[in-house]
Order: C-alpha cells, then structure tokens, then sequence
C-alpha cells in the first residue's frame, strides 16, 4: 500500500509529505506513526541540515480524520470516546517531536490547514502558506478545544483577543491575514510556490544549523526566563557556539571574503 508519508531529500533538505489527499491529509493513526517515525529518522541523520512539512494534493492537514478509529464519538448509551488517548499515544509525542528538531523546521502549507492540522503546522519554526492556503480553528465548530498546542501557541503568536477571536469563531482565515497578524511568516504566490519554499530551506540548509536551533531554543526558553535569566542563557550558549567549528568557518569565510561551508549539526 502507497505511503502515508512521502519522503524526498534534495542536497541537506528533507521534505515529508502527508500523504492522504482523498481526505485532505488528515490524520489516522497509521499516518500519526509515519510521521514520527520519518521525524526521529530526520533527526537522527546528519544529512538533514533542514526539514519541511508540506501536503499532497490540495489541503495541507484537515486535522483528525474524524471517521478514524478512536476519534469518532460514541454514540447515545455507549461508553464515551476518550480523545485524551489518541493525544497521548499521537498528538503530543507528535507536536513535542517538532519543536525538539535538531534543524530547522518549515512548515509550507499548501492548502487549507484546519484543526490540529493547523496547529502542527504552528509548531514548526516558521510557516510560509501559499496565498490560496487558508487556517481554521475548526475545533470548537465540533464540540472540542484547539489541541496539538493551540491554547499555547495562539495567544503567544498573535495575542490573547486575535487568539479568541480565530478559536472562539472558528472562521478560515487566509493566506494573508495569517501573515498580516504574525500568525505565520509569509504568504507567498501560488506560482512557484515549491521553488520559493525549496530556496528558503537551501537557504537554511546552508547555515549554521547549531547556531539556528540554539536560536530557537534561547527564544522558546524565554518565555519562562526573566531579562537577567535570557542574559546569562545567551552569554552560556554564545560561549559553547563560539568555541565550534562553525564560528572559526564563519569568521574565516567572512575574512577572507569568501561564501562559508558549515558543517556541524
Ligand atoms: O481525536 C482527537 O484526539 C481529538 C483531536 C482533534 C483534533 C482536530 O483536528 S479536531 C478538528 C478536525 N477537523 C475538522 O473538523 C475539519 C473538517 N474538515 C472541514 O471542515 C473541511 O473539510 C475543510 C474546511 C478543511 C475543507 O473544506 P472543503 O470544502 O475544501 O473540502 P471537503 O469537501 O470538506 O473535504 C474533502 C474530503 O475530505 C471530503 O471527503 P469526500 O466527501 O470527498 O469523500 C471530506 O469528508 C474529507 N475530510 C476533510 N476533513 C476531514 C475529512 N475526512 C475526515 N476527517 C476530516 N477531518
């Protein structure tokens, strides 16, 4: 049977693809254990300096596929449906594995991202969405809360009132409104949209990834950290990356005039 998630690898970039496109990529739990087992693949190979996450067809992630065993709610008299464990066994394990990526991750929303399809796609480091892709809280039109870190990252992405207003109505948003409140970092052309998606990830690829994901890293760390705290984190963290190789090819390259070749991951 034909792959749930499809995996192609360019020079440093890895792109996984869902693969459901009848059902707008949205997840069973046969896609679920594709994607994590192609993330820890990821991460473990050194040969991947970049990932990007990305849809087949015309949807990027519908979010659960409600049909899905373990999703559908019970029916009147049965014994209620217990979402907490399709989280447990799936959702967090997924969502945790994307933000502990050891290089960075993209996000290229290819089409309509809704619920935790949404949400997955905001986990990742940066979201770049076609300008016909569109985000929908579709969870409370169903009954549910936005799960897949929803209640976490909306209101630190773009502020408690535009975080109500996209979980409490529901409503699809675009390409470009998302760009316009900072919920994602670019929307860009349909046409070429691939292209611009593989240049920004070369682009990536190409960089200091230590440097990138320590980055990452210090900024998530301080949301929890007070000025003093970020201080002591950057001059700690400035003192392991300095003393790398990438720093010496960095610094050389920028010297001598010449494009740097970094290597450490
Ligand atoms: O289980 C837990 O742990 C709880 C976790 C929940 C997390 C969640 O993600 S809750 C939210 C689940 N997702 C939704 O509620 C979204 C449902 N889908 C839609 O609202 C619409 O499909 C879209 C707005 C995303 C797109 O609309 P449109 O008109 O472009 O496409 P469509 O015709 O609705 O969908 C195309 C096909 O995909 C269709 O199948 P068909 O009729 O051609 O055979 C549709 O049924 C199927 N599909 C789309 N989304 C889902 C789905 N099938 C199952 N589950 C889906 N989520």
């Amino acid at each position: 049977s034909e792959s749930l998630v499809l995996v192609g690898q360019q020079g440093a970039v890895r792109t996984l693809t869902l693969n459901r496109p009848k059902a707008l990529n949205s997840f069973t739990q046969a896609m679920h254990v594709e994607l994590l087992a192609e993330l820890k693949a990821a991460a473990a190979d050194s040969g991947v300096r970049c990932l990007v996450l990305t849809g087949a067809g015309r949807g990027f992630c519908a979010g659960q596929d409600l049909a899905d065993e373990g999703a559908a709610p019970a029916p009147e008299g049965l014994p209620p449906t217990d979402l907490s464990l399709l989280i447990a066994r799936h959702y967090r394990p997924l969502c945790e594995q994307l933000r502990a990526m050891p290089m960075p991750v993209i996000a290229a929303v290819n089409g309509v991202a809704a619920g935790a399809g949404a949400n997955i796609a905001l986990c990742c480091d940066l979201v770049v969405a076609c300008e016909s892709a569109s985000f929908i809280q579709a969870f409370t039109k169903i009954g549910l809360l936005p799960d897949s870190g929803g209640t976490w990252l909306l209101p630190r992405l773009v502020g408690r009132q535009r975080a109500l207003g996209l979980a409490l109505l529901g409503d699809k948003l675009s390409a470009h409104d998302a760009e316009a409140m900072g919920l994602i970092w670019r929307a860009l052309p349909d046409a070429g949209f691939e292209i611009s998606v593989a240049e920004m990830a070369n682009k990536l690829a190409a960089m200091p990834v230590k440097a990138l994901i320590a980055t990452r890293n210090a900024i998530d760390a301080a949301q929890h950290l007070s000025f003093e705290e970020s201080l002591a984190l950057e001059a700690q963290t400035q003192k392991q990356l300095g003393s790398a190789h990438d720093y010496l090819e960095g610094v050389s390259a920028f010297m001598a005039k010449r494009a740097p070749v970094f290597t450490d991951r």
